[in-house]
């Protein structure tokens, strides 16, 4: 495993490719000695962008005019000493500074993730943080923006950091009672365990735990399944709603077999809705499989679409591939002049009805998605993490041996610190000899 290594490394930060400006970054206790490799001789005021032309050490060729900024660690990202090198945004630019960056002693490129990984070895950020950082920059949408920001900025960590906290505490004063119980100074029944608090922090798990999914929905987007009899016009819709030919349309029932997936961005959230394979009874084994498909979808989705004929309200799909509370929708308006159903009724063909879909769909993504003030969970990981704590507490809460007590509520600690990257014994230590002077 990378630590904060002896080496110092480099790497292109802004995308690759030609743009007004191209940031290196430099990160490692050598970052300084990179600006002797372009005949810079004095180093620029910490964080205060320098103005400077890059030249060729050994023949004094200009390479740029710049900006340089330095970060002193451990004040910066990574917690080391950090160059940043602003060029102009040309490829023959980086290549010929990343060359120079290359020549110099114990400098080697960046691997991926790497100066995040530097700034969790230094204590900078935590994993939860990290993972927040990531899914900044990947965030397409308002509210995955939002989410990501408050979850780098530590609302997350801190609610997990604050349940480990309370544990760690309490695991403290039970390892004390330990201590002095071989004394004969601890009444053997009372294990020194706040029932109270203990339940309150299980409490808070569930509730974290029982939130509809909220935060990976946000993260990952709202799945919407779109399914229905063959030729009812699913790709039309999906087309309708992609603004563009993503599926195929036509008029042979049994068009689609796999799924087709598209982005959307509804009321600034993340949106993936999927074409599926027409639900009939056949014979075809492609289709088959395409049909299969088309019902795991539907298990997926957090929001079914269910397309019917207009005019023709015999034909939805049964409840059983759907389940709770589809979307009905009636396409081909524009054919029928019959008795208007419940439900919203559309046309992909002529766009009719679309922009009152979009509002429903955006409805009921927003409802799935709602923000809440609170810090949600965001990731697989973080769910399983707090699951496995809740566990352990309910172990603890019905431990009556201390020793076993201590077991079941050291592991719920070490759980929560591993979400966050931090299983420290030492803390515990800290805190048994800090907070109760015991004078040993
Ligand atoms: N008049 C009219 N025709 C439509 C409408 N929507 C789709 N169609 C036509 O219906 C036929 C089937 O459309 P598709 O979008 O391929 O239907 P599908 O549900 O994806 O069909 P499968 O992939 O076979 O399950 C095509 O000929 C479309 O042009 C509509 O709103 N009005
Ligand atoms: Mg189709």
């Amino acid at each position: 495993m990378l630590d904060g290594s002896k080496e110092t490394i480099y790497a292109l930060s802004t995308p690759a490719g030609r743009g007004g400006v191209a940031v290196i970054r430099v990160s490692g206790p050598a970052a300084v000695d990179c600006l002797t490799a372009f005949q810079v001789t004095s180093l620029p005021k910490p964080r205060v962008a320098t103005r400077t032309v890059l030249r060729r050490k050994k023949d004094g060729v200009p390479v740029d005019d710049a900006l340089i900024l330095f970060f002193p660690g451990p004040n910066s990202f990574t917690g080391e000493d950090i160059i940043e090198l602003h060029l102009h945004g040309g490829p023959a630019i980086i290549d010929a500074v990343q060359d120079i960056l290359s020549a110099c002693k114990g400098f080697r490129l960046a691997q991926p993730g790497e100066f995040t990984r530097r700034a969790f070895w230094n204590g900078k950020i935590d994993l939860v943080e990290a993972e927040g950082l990531v899914d900044l920059i990947e965030a397409e949408t308002e509210a995955q923006r939002v989410q990501a920001l408050r979850q780098l900025k530590g609302s997350l960590s801190a609610l997990y950091e604050g349940w480990q906290k309370r544990l760690a505490d309490q695991l403290a004063l039970i390892e004390l009672g330990l201590d002095f119980s071989d004394e004969g100074d601890v009444d053997e029944e009372d294990t020194g365990l706040d029932r109270d608090s203990m339940t309150g922090i299980l409490h808070e798990m569930q509730a974290h735990l029982d939130d509809g999914r909220r935060g990976e929905i946000v993260r990952n987007g709202v799945r919407v399944a779109i399914i229905g009899a063959p030729n009812v016009g699913k790709s039309s819709l999906l087309n309708a709603l992609a603004r563009r030919e993503a599926a195929i349309v036509s008029d042979i029932a049994g068009t689609t077999r796999d799924r087709v997936d598209i982005h959307l961005n509804l009321g600034g959230q993340a949106v993936i809705v999927t074409d599926t394979a027409g639900l009939r009874a056949s014979e075809d084994v492609i289709e088959q499989e395409g049909i299969r498909r088309s019902l795991a979808a539907a298990a997926e989705a957090d929001i079914v679409l269910v397309m019917g004929e207009y005019g023709e309200p015999d034909a939805l799909p049964t409840p059983e591939t759907h389940g709770g509370d589809p979307l009905v929708v009636w396409n081909k308006m524009d054919l029928s002049t019959g008795e208007r159903p419940a439900g919203i009724c559309i046309s992909a063909k002529t766009g009719e009805g679309i922009p009152e879909l979009e509002q429903e769909l955006t409805t009921r993504v927003r409802s799935l998605a709602l923000q809440s003030e609170a810090p949600v969970l965001t990731r697989a990981r973080h769910r399983e993490a707090i699951t496995e704590a809740t566990v352990r507490l309910e172990e603890v809460l019905q431990e009556k041996d201390s020793v076993l007590l201590a077991e079941h509520l050291r592991a719920a600690v070490a759980v929560l610190g591993r979400i966050i990257g931090k299983v420290d014994v030492e803390d515990l230590l800290d805190r048994i000899f800090r907070d109760f002077c015991i004078g040993k």
